[in-house]
């Protein structure tokens, strides 16, 4: 008999194989690929999610043992902050651009506070920082997020964005607070993505042992209720006192070093299925494209020539920065796609640490020209356009209805 875990990543791995097989599914099958890999090398991230002002950061440098992140009274983070185990503690900023940038952790709070880098006007995709910290030596990733549901949009943005790729979650409640809708839906999201929960309740500093028991049993009764679960465990913590903190961080490497298989397929199969929805969502959209009047679709095209042109045009003008330039050209050609025709259109961004800047204004221009050019040839085949050959356009809709009908099967077993 198989065990489960072959299966999962049997299935990601077959799930991989479908949708690099189809142009129309690049985003689709790298993303899936990235899953197969994390399963596989057993990567699994723990992640501190919540409402703002929650505590998390208070709680992420309890638990890591230090105190490299910016705490306060008003929405502070703004940007996802992976730490992982490094004998010297050093950080990097990657920047959504590619770029990654060393920095020194006293200017940490320039990139992730929302006072220094409000709206993310600095473009930083995450920060990762190394820290000699006991809990992350066995190579676990800790991430803190920023909060959900302040005035600032974005930091909500980042957070649901980036909920999707926790294995593990420690949702952070606090007892200032009963549980609100807000919390309640992030929950909901949540849970269609993360392999395992802790239910951290934080600030327990403030309250009296008999409050503290109200407010647990009500809790209790409440996530019980919103996971269909008999029972939930829960963490009562202070992130200020340390009280609690190690009864958590117990729990946590225990079930990093007993059951990471478990939670990483858990946390895998969920991720499957929604890659395999999007993947589905893409192949309908081209049904539809087929089905566009050629005046509209003439009218898109058009716009996508212009854009392509532009970009031909502003390459001939830069002066220097060219890896930089070409990942903003990708970034933009998606991102147009997308507005104009509603499907993902993915690109690897390079990454670009420090120092290497190589890249000559003649490659850089070959390489714009090439980019712009596939993309115009791309969409041309895979949304037929203009295609007058009764017989491509048969093959093209029995491929689309096949793939989806393989795709449906895969996520109907997982
Ligand atoms: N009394 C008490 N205060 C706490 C505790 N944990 C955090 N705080 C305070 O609560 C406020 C918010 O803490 P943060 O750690 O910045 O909260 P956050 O959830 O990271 O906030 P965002 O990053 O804005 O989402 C700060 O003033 C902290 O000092 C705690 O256990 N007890
Ligand atoms: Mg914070």
């Amino acid at each position: 008999m198989k065990d489960t875990k072959s299966t999962v990543l049997e299935k990601a791995e077959k799930t991989y194989q479908l949708l690099s097989g189809d142009e129309a599914c690049r985003g689709q099958a790298s993303h899936v690929r990235e899953l197969a890999d994390r399963l596989k090398n057993q990567d699994i991230t723990v992640a501190v999610l919540g409402q703002f002002k929650r505590g998390k950061s208070r709680l992420s440098n309890a638990i890591l043992e230090s105190s490299v992140l910016p705490v306060g009274i008003v929405p502070i983070t703004s940007a996802v902050t992976k730490v992982v185990y490094g004998k010297k503690a050093q950080a990097e900023v990657h920047y959504q651009n590619g770029v990654v940038e060393s920095v020194p952790f006293e200017q940490l709070s320039a990139f992730i506070s929302e006072q220094e880098n409000a709206d993310n006007r600095l473009g930083v995709a995450s920060v990762v920082i190394h820290v000699p910290s006991r809990f992350l030596k066995n190579g676990l990733t800790f991430v803190d997020t920023p909060g959900v549901g302040s005035f600032h949009k974005n930091n909500t943005e980042t957070a649901y964005q980036y909920m999707k790729e926790s294995d593990a979650v420690i949702f952070l409640l606090s007892v200032d607070s009963p549980i609100n809708q807000i919390e309640i839906d992030f929950l909901r999201n949540t849970r269609e993505f993360a392999g395992k929960f802790y239910f951290a309740v934080n600030k327990i500093d403030v309250v009296e042992e008999e409050e503290l028991q109200q407010y647990m049993d009500y809790c209790r009764q409440l996530l019980c209720r919103l996971t269909d679960s008999a029972d939930v465990a829960m963490f009562p913590v202070s992130a200020k006192t340390g009280q609690g903190v190690e009864e958590l961080k117990k729990a946590i490497l225990r079930d990093c070093k007993k059951s990471a298989g478990e939670i990483l397929e858990a946390s895998t199969e969920k991720k499957l299925k929604d890659a395999i929805d999007s993947a589905l969502r893409q192949l309908d959209f081209y049904w539809k494209a087929m089905n566009m009047e050629y005046k509209e679709l003439d009218e898109r095209f058009a716009e996508i020539s212009e854009t392509i042109a532009e970009i031909k045009a502003e390459a001939e003008e830069a002066d220097g920065l060219y890896e930089v330039r070409l990942n903003e050209i990708k970034l933009r050609l998606s991102e147009k796609v997308k507005a104009l025709f509603g499907m993902e259109f993915h690109y690897d961004i390079d990454s670009l640490p420090e120092g290497i800047v190589t890249m000559s204004k003649e490659d850089f221009l070959q390489k714009t020209a090439l980019l712009c050019d596939s993309l115009r040839e791309t969409l041309d085949r895979i949304l037929l356009y203009r295609e007058e050959n009764a017989y491509t356009v048969v093959r093209r809709i029995n491929n689309i209805n096949k793939l989806s009908r393989q795709l449906r099967k895969i996520k109907s077993e997982l």
